[in-house]
């Protein structure tokens, strides 16, 4: 048995199911950071909306916890090759977010920003899929700093470098962006079923 044979033998035909083309399940949860982790204190901390909106959004971590909350149960792919298959997720949903402002019509595109400085973009449709969370709980425990705690982006359908942790801003764009990783060559869109990997595949 080839060595991918031993690894896929040990899953259900669900779990292989939802597993992308190039991928492996990992059990364990591995740290992707570029860069030393960011201080964020709790007390300072805000998320806020900007760009191409009408009206404002800018929450204290007290307001963001008085927030209606959701809970996700889906998965992450890492384009490192790792997935996780079936984590559930918890916080508030972009599109509950989205209720306090009004976008305004030419707004196609965002950035989300990190404290630290990370950056990531995407199209605003990948955005209001109705997985997309800005979550503070991972299966049952406050998310830890190395994963992006306090709170950060998961948007489960895109690699998860999509996926900003300490995010403390969503920017709304006319024009398309490249974020961090964006600029490295990684793919702009990065959809895992598409193995949409590296800008140019
Ligand atoms: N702010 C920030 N967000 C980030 C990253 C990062 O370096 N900084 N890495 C991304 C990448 S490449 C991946 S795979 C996931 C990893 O999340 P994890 O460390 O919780 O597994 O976070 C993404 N979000
Ligand atoms: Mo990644």
């Amino acid at each position: 048995m080839s060595a991918v044979d031993k690894h896929r033998a040990r899953y259900t035909p669900e779990q292989l199911e939802r597993l992308p083309p190039g991928q492996v399940i990992t059990e364990k949860w591995p740290i992707l950071t570029a860069g030393p982790n960011p201080r964020v204190d709790l007390a300072t901390w805000r998320f806020s909306l900007s760009g191409r909106l009408e009206g404002e959004f800018s929450v204290s971590w007290e307001e963001f916890k008085a927030l209606p909350r959701v809970k996700v149960t889906t998965d992450m792919h890492c384009v490192t090759r790792w997935s996780r298959i079936g984590t559930t997720w918890e916080g508030v949903s972009i599109r509950e977010i989205l209720k306090r402002v009004r976008l305004l019509p030419d707004a196609g595109f965002v950035v989300a920003h990190s404290y630290g400085g990370y950056t990531t973009n995407l199209p605003l449709a990948d955005l209001l899929d109705d997985e997309v969370l800005l979550a503070d709980i991972n299966d049952g425990e406050p998310l830890s700093i190395d994963h992006g705690g306090p709170m950060r982006l998961v948007v489960p359908k895109l690699y998860a470098w999509k996926s900003a942790k300490w995010c403390r801003e969503i920017e709304f764009l006319t024009d398309d962006r490249s974020g961090f990783w964006e600029n490295y060559g990684y793919h702009n869109h990065g959809d895992p079923w598409k193995e949409e990997r590296m800008w140019r595949d």
